[in-house]
C-alpha cells in the first residue's frame, strides 16, 4: 500500500524528519524557503498532510485548492493561522502542540518581565555603547517585581504557569481576568484572584498577556486600556501579535505614561511597528517563548505524532476540532 504523502512546510529536526519518511511520502522544506500562498497551494495541492508551524495560513482559499488535505498539524499551541470554521466544514483535521511548551514558556514570560522592570536590555545597550563613564545612584532605576501585583489576562496553561511563579517564587498578589472564572483548586495553586480587565489594569504592577488570538482578542490592549494602566507598571506580550496596539503602546511608552514593555509578538511580525524600535524602555525579542531545543523537539514530535496517528494509526492526540473524528 502506497504511503500517504504530506508536506513539512518548514526545516524541522532531522530526527522528526527521519520519524516522519518512516510514515509518509514527505515533501520537505529543509531549505526553508519563504513559501508564498501560491507555493503553499502548489506544494500542498494532492497531499493528505501539512506539518505547519503556525506562520502558514492555511484559509478557505488553500483548503479548497487542495481537497485531498485531510489534516494540519500545527507545532504550535496557537492555531490562529488555521480557518478551523472552514477545515470543519471540509471535514478536515487541525492539531495543535499543547502542554509541552507551556512550563518553557512561561519561563520565558516571566524573563521577558524581569528584564522589562528591570532595564536588563536597555541598560545593556548603554554599557556596549560605550556610554558607562560613571555610575550614579539611579541610574536603570527600574521597578521591583517581587511583592508586587501580577496581572494576567489570559488563565489558561501557560497563564497559570506565570502565576504559579509570580505567587510562589517572587511574592506576588496574582490577580488574573479570563473568559471564564477557574475553579476554586485552579484558583487555589495559583494563589490568584479573578478581577475584571479594568481593575486589573487599574491595579496591577505587572501586565501579562497570554490570550489566544481571535477576532475578539484584536487589540485587547489599545489606547483607552494602556490609559487606565498605572505609570510605573510594566506590560509583557507572549500571547499573539495583533493581541496589542503595537503604535498605541509605543506612543504611551515614548509618553512614559507606562514604565516599560517587553514584547515577543507584534502586529505583522516579522515586521515590528518602526515607533517601537525606537522607544528605549521596551525589551524586544523575536517570537521566541517556546525557544529552547528540549521543547522545540517535544512540540515537532507532538506534531508528527498528531500526523502518524491520524493518518496510519490509533488517531490524533491534540485535535483542535475533533467533531470531524466523529463524524468518521
Ligand atoms: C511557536 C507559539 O514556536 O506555540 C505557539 O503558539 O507561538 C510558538 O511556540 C510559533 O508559533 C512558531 O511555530
Amino acid at each position: 500500500m502506497s504511503k500517504p504523502s504530506i508536506l513539512i512546510a518548514r526545516a524541522v529536526f532531522p530526527e522528526v524528519l527521519q520519524r516522519l519518511r518512516q510514515y509518509f511520502e514527505v515533501d520537505d522544506n529543509q531549505a526553508d524557503e519563504a513559501l508564498s500562498p501560491a507555493a503553499l497551494i502548489a506544494r500542498l495541492r494532492g497531499k493528505q498532510g501539512v506539518f505547519s508551524t503556525g506562520m502558514e495560513r492555511i484559509d478557505a482559499e488553500v483548503l479548497a485548492a487542495c481537497p485531498e488535505l485531510r489534516i494540519c498539524a500545527n507545532q504550535a499551541v496557537g492555531y490562529n493561522n488555521l480557518d478551523i470554521a472552514t477545515m470543519t466544514a471540509r471535514g478536515v483535521l487541525g492539531t495543535n502542540a499543547p502542554d509541552v511548551l507551556t512550563e518553557t514558556t512561561a519561563d520565558f514570560g516571566f524573563a521577558l518581565l524581569m528584564a522589562t522592570a528591570r532595564r536588563i536590555t536597555e541598560s545593556e545597550h548603554y554599557l556596549r555603547s560605550g556610554r558607562w563613564q560613571r555610575w550614579r545612584y539611579d541610574m536603570f532605576a527600574g521597578v521591583d517585581i517581587h511583592g508586587t501585583t501580577l496581572g494576567v489576562i489570559g488563565m489558561g496553561r501557560i497563564g497559570q504557569a506565570i502565576a504559579r511563579r509570580g505567587a510562589h517564587g517572587f511574592g506576588m498578589k496574582v490577580i488574573y481576568h479570563n473568559r471564564s472564572r477557574l475553579d476554586g483548586a485552579a484558583e487555589a495553586a495559583c494563589q490568584a484572584r479573578y478581577v475584571s480587565k479594568d481593575e486589573l489594569l487599574r491595579t496591577a504592577d505587572h501586565v501579562v498577556l497570554v490570550v489566544p488570538y481571535t477576532p475578539q482578542s484584536h487589540h485587547t490592549i489599545g489606547a483607552a486600556e494602556l490609559a487606565l494602566m498605572k505609570p510605573t507598571a510594566t506590560l509583557v506580550n507572549i500571547a499573539r501579535g495583533g493581541i496589542v496596539d503595537d503604535a498605541a503602546l509605543a506612543a504611551a511608552l515614548r509618553e512614559r505614561r507606562i514604565a516599560g514593555a517587553g514584547l515577543d509578538v507584534f502586529e505583522g511580525e516579522p515586521t515590528v511597528h518602526p515607533d517601537l524600535l525606537t522607544v528605549p524602555n521596551v525589551v524586544l525579542t523575536p517570537h521566541i517563548g517556546s525557544a529552547t531545543l528540549p521543547t522545540r523537539l517535544a512540540m515537532a514530535n507532538l506534531a508528527a505524532d498528531n500526523l502518524i496517528g491520524f493518518l496510519t494509526g490509533d488517531g490524533p492526540l491534540t485535535p483542535i476540532n475533533p467533531e470531524v473524528l466523529d463524524r468518521k
